[in-house]
């Protein structure tokens, strides 16, 4: 693997699944790879679990690992060609790539959309710029459109806990008080549309994804549908593509409590984190037995290490 930036910069995803699996039994037998080599991770937006995990994958890899929180700790950045920067930004981003490029060997960057403008968000501007500048082999930590780390650690989630060959997994719309990206549903649907499962998409009138990630999903309005039998239920919140960044109602009645998932088979419930306690997802489910976020989150390291694993063995 040259980057990781999509589902499509993957030969075979269930290898890497299996890999991030072998490497949760043996974390350390792959030091030597590391040995001398830095990944550099920046961070535009805020991250907990993305961080501490890609810190923690390249750590058991024998790598060194270098953060920086570029929003808070840089120049303020120019992002436009051309720009004559004599007002607030400092450093263009050609030349804040370029240098953290000589420092690392593998780089890792952060960058959420702006929902304002749907082309620039979607054409990964920003994302595209660090990658092109830099000059070494980069890694999202969330872009824009996709979040494929996460999806990495969802999909091998589901294949340590699944209990038929095949099973049944709902990414499921929830409420929230404002506007989030649909970088992780994006993604989600574009590796499960890829997995062995059966896949179904559940959300209100007026949060359709961009077709391009859900090609292969059922889709539908009806959540009791959805939750028929179901084996995994993904809770996510997104805002609208259309209008973009738009929240086209509350639909606060989407909340995902216990009393739904009777109809399913008694679901694994799982959420990206972070989650907004009693508006995306009941106390209860996070707080009882059908909850395994904290499954999920850690198996990000695994995930993780065995993207760097692969990358480690291309430089
Ligand atoms: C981000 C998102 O893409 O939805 C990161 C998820 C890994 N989530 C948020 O920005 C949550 C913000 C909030 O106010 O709840």
């Amino acid at each position: 693997m040259k980057q990781f930036t999509s589902v499509h910069d993957v030969a075979d995803i269930n290898a890497l699944a299996e890999e991030a699996l072998q490497l949760k039994q043996n974390p350390y037998a792959f030091q030597h790879l590391g040995k001398n080599k830095t990944i550099g991770l920046v961070f535009l937006n805020p991250s907990l679990r993305t961080r501490m995990s890609t810190q923690k994958a390249a750590l058991n890899l024998g790598m060194n690992a270098m953060v920086l929180n570029i929003d808070k700790e840089g120049w303020a950045l120019e992002l436009q060609d051309g720009a004559i920067m004599n007002g607030t930004t400092v450093e263009h981003i050609r030349e804040a790539a370029a240098v953290l490029g000589q420092y690392a060997d593998i780089i890792g960057v952060r960058s959420f959309p702006g929902l304002k403008n749907r082309d620039e968000d979607y054409n990964e501007t920003i994302f595209n710029k660090f990658a092109e500048y830099c000059g070494v082999p980069v890694v999202s930590l969330e872009s824009a459109t996709r979040h494929p780390l996460q999806s990495l650690a969802d999909l091998v989630t589901i294949q340590e806990l699944k209990t038929k060959l095949r099973p049944k997994v709902v990414l499921m719309w929830a409420p929230h008080i404002k506007p989030l990206p649909q970088a992780v549903p994006n993604s989600f649907a574009e590796w499960m549309c890829k997995s062995d499962v059966e896949f179904t998409i559940a959300h209100p009138e007026g949060y359709a994804l961009d077709t391009s990630f859900t090609n292969g999903a059922y889709i539908t309005y009806n959540q009791e549908e959805a939750l028929a039998d179901a084996d995994f239920v993904y809770v996510k919140n997104w805002s609208a593509y259309e209008p973009y960044g738009q929240m086209p109602g509350q639909h606060t009645a989407w909340m995902l409590t216990n009393e739904k998932l009777k109809v399913t088979a008694q679901a694994k419930v799982m959420h990206c984190l972070p989650v907004r306690r009693n508006v995306e997802l009941a106390d209860e489910i996070l707080d009882g037995p059908s909850s395994i976020v904290i499954q999920e989150a850690g198996n990000r390291v695994w995930a993780a290490q065995a993207v760097l694993k692969q990358l480690l063995e291309n430089l």
